[in-house]
């Protein structure tokens, strides 16, 4: 898999690259490029952003700049780049990130993301050049940097080659394996401490009770959350 991400801070994925699982599924052949923003404004001094029409707060990502860069990096016209590859806006409006998405993003050839700060987008990015918008949760982050590592760590730990144990990814918190409720609990040695024992259970050998009981408190988690 292909992931770009286009940021004005590049370098802040030198650090995420490091990360073990990145590392690993990077190892194993997929992709992760930063792509500098800021290399391929048609503007001077560098400028990619501006003040927002209608007055208001901070400072908006151009489109014109986003145009240029990312006909820079693909070669091609973003309007039709979005119809080839996903593109996505990461912006704290955008659709929820969850496992199913994840899922979807996983199963991509090539996926794009576009990080804004500041007060984010011009409304056209993200209407023109973009397939999605997605967003981490309710509430506001400073740019879309965190959040796209947030995006790339969940999808790349999916992928072939990522985790020690194939199984780890797919019996895991919300995934179609616990009919989409959180995990069950885990436990390691010692059995007891501080007169806290484990339950029983886990300690009987009989894996289809433990299988039984592992699901009803996924279950229960479920239930408790909604
Ligand atoms: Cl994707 N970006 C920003 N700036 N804030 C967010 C977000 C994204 N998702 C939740 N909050």
């Amino acid at each position: 898999m292909q992931l770009d991400v286009v940021t004005l801070f590049p370098q802040w994925f030198d650090w995420f690259r490091g990360q073990h699982h990145v590392a690993k599924a990077l190892e194993a052949g997929h992709e992760l490029r930063a792509l500098d923003l800021r290399e391929h404004t048609p503007l001077s001094g560098g400028q990619v952003d501006d003040t927002p029409f209608g007055g208001g707060a901070g400072m908006v990502l151009r489109v014109d700049v986003m145009d240029h860069a990312l006909q820079a990096f693909y070669a091609t016209d973003p309007v039709e780049l979005c119809k080839e590859r996903r593109v996505i806006a990461l912006t704290p409006g955008g659709r929820m990130l969850d496992d199913g998405l994840v899922d979807e993003l996983a199963a991509e050839p090539a996926v794009t993301l576009l990080c804004g700060r500041y007060e984010g987008f011009d409304e056209r990015i993200v209407q023109h050049f973009c397939s999605d918008a997605v967003s981490i949760g309710r509430y506001v982050i400073a740019g879309g940097e965190l959040a796209a590592m947030v995006l790339c760590d969940a999808v790349l730990r999916k992928l072939p080659g990522a985790l020690g144990h194939a199984q780890s990814a797919t019996e895991e918190s919300f995934s179609a394996a616990l009919g989409g409720d959180p995990e069950y609990p885990h436990y390691t040695r010692p059995a007891e401490y501080r007169g806290w024992a484990i339950p029983d259970v886990l300690l009987s050998g009989h894996h289809e009770e433990i299988r039984r009981w592992r699901r009803a408190r996924s279950r229960e988690r479920g239930a408790a959350e909604a």
